[in-house]
Parts: structure tokens; sequence; C-alpha cells
């Protein structure tokens, strides 16, 4: 078990992931959980990182920063997503390292896997065949960052784990149209097609890509798990291990919030990975499975969306 008195850094405290880690951390019983803005500290920037580590001297860091969007972000803005993650994934891991930190465990995705990867899709699939072009630089980055930690390990002895999660939705997440994911946004849309009258709502694609989706809250436990009971150089997929079709997604989610409308698929979105399911056997066998249902997950989210509305706070 990491030290629950130990100073300890999140790096992207304000994102979906991050913020799940630090109120997770908190219920543990944390006592010295570290965080910064990027108005103060800009993690591409490797002698700011370096500054910053130097000053705050963190034992251990969950290295959960980065740009992040869906499938429409991913595609039209490719140079950032693969720049911003590079750089950002290679100060921080440079960083621990050179100040010695005790632990370091790194998020991935689960878009490192090649487009057409077998199904579930195991940890060995990695780099065995070409990606989804949809998140192409993204995905780059990612494996960039998985590499790192396994080369900081093998050359250095440094214990520095990677973690790969499937598509996350929960508080906190990005409820942008354009820019988020599938399950915030449609979450949305429903939302304001009730309350505009709308008789049908747009849906992305053509309904039939399969899809998995843990709640955020799970993965930040898995996480803190990890920290705790797991050493090793190969990264270990994090999910629930079922997926659905983005049909069935959109039929919950309507279901939920306006129910009886009809949907209307936009067949000239793209529809990315035709699947993507991760193979959880790993993570399974170490002893950690995800707690929350789907339907449950929806419902507690759709109820935060909706304060977070009337308060003002959430990302739209
Ligand atoms: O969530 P999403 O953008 O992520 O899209 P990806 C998932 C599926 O939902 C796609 C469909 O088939 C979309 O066409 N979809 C339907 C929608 N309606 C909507 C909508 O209103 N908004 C969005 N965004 N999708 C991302 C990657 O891929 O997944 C990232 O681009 C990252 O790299 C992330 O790995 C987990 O699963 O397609």
């Amino acid at each position: 078990m990491i030290d629950r008195q130990a100073p300890v850094f999140v790096a992207g405290h304000r994102g979906l992931v991050g913020s799940a880690v630090v109120r997770r951390l908190q219920v543990e019983g944390f006592t010295d959980v570290q965080t910064v803005g990027r108005e103060a500290l800009d993690l591409r920037d490797q002698s700011a990182v370096d500054a910053w580590f130097d000053a705050q001297r963190p034992h251990y860091v969950f290295l959960v920063a980065g740009t992040v969007g869906g499938i429409h972000a991913n595609s039209t803005r490719p140079a950032e997503f693969l720049y911003d993650n590079l750089m950002i994934h290679g100060t921080v891991v440079q960083a621990a390292h050179r100040i010695g930190v005790e632990k370091l465990l790194y998020l991935g995705s689960s878009c490192i896997y090649p487009r057409l990867a077998d199904q579930p899709i195991t940890e060995e699939a990695l780099l065995g065949g070409p990606l989804e072009p949809t998140n192409e630089g993204y995905a780059l980055a990612k494996i960039a960052g998985i590499k790192l930690c396994e080369t900081y390990r093998r050359q250095y002895g440094d214990d520095f784990i990677s973690a790969m999660p499937t598509n996350l939705y929960g508080p906190g997440d990005n409820f942008d149209l354009e820019g988020g994911h599938v399950l915030p946004a449609l979450i949305r849309r429903f939302h304001e097609a009730r309350k505009a009258g709308l008789t049908e709502v747009e849906v992305w694609g053509t309904g039939e890509a399969r899809r998995e989706f843990l709640h955020v809250d799970d993965l930040a436990d898995a996480c803190l798990f990890l920290m705790d009971h797991y050493s090793e150089a190969g990264h270990v997929n994090v999910g629930t291990g079922v997926d659905l079709t983005i049909r069935e997604l959109a039929e919950a989610v309507r279901d939920l919030v306006y129910p009886g409308v009809d949907l209307a698929f936009d067949i000239s979105r793209p529809d990315g990975v035709p699947r993507k399911v991760l193979d959880i056997s790993r993570l399974t066998g170490l002893g950690w499975t995800a707690s929350t249902g789907l339907i449950e997950g929806l419902a507690s989210t759709y109820e935060w969306f909706t304060a977070a509305l009337a308060d003002g706070t959430v990302r739209t």
C-alpha cells in the first residue's frame, strides 16, 4: 500500500479523471494531495515542471493530465492531441524520475489498440496493427506514454505503471456538443430537446458502433488499487468488460431524459472504431472489478449535470 501521509501529486486535477482521483484520495484519507492549475504550471514545459517538482517533492504521482476530447475534437485537432500529450507525458515522467518519485501511475486510453483488434482486446494487442485514423494523434501520444513508463522502469528501475481505461463518463465531464464524448453529448442533447419540445434528437454515425463505458469513480478506485497492489512493466486494461451499441446507449439516455422521442442518426458523422471492448482479466485476476452499472451511472451523471447547469459549473 502507498503511504497515506506522503505527498501525492495529481497532474490534471480539474479534468474528469483527475477530479475523481482527488475525491477518491480524500475519501481514502490521504493528507497531502498536491494539485496545480494550468495557469500556474504549463505541463508541456520541462523546466517549469522540473521547478515545480523540486519545490513540491511529491512521493507519488497520478499522471492523468492531457488534452482530451471526443471523436470530432480528436479528428479535427490531431496536432494538438499529439503534441500536448507527448510533451505532458514526457515532462512529468522525466521530472518524477529526476527527483526519485517512489511510484507513478500513468493513464492511457483504450484507443492505443489497433482499429481492428480482436475483441475483447487484451493488453498484448498493442502495436499489432494500424490505428483508428480519427484518433491516431492521441493514440500515438498515449502509446509513447506507456513506453516511457516501461523504459524508465527497464533502464532506471523506476516504479512507473500504466493503466488503460475504456471510454469514461461521470460527474465533471465535458458536455460540449462538438468537442466532448458521446455520453455527455447525448445527455445534453436529449435534455435540451426536451426543454425545446423537439420531436427528434440527433445521434452521430450509424448507431452500430459498439463501446464500453466505465464510471469515472470506478476508474479512480482502480487507479488507487493499482498504486497499492501493482508494480510491473505491463499496462493494465480498466473497464467493465461489457459493451453496447451507440443506438442502445442513445435509447438508454432517451428513456432517462426524454422518453418516447425519436432518434435521428446523422451518417455524415464518423463511427470511428467499429467495436472497442476490453479484456479485463488481468485486472480482475488482481482482485478488482467495477461496481457501477451503466443505467445507475447514467442516472447519477444526469442528476449531476442538471445540478451543475443550475449552479453554472458545467463545462459546455
Ligand atoms: O465518445 P466518442 O466521441 O469516442 O464517440 P470514440 C463514440 C461513438 O459515439 C462514435 C458516436 O461512434 C460516435 O460517432 N456518437 C453518437 C457521438 N452521437 C455522438 C455525439 O453527439 N458526440 C460524440 N462525440 N459521439 C474517442 C477518441 O473515440 O474515445 C479518443 O477519439 C479517446 O481518442 C476516447 O480514446 C475514449 O470512442 O469514438
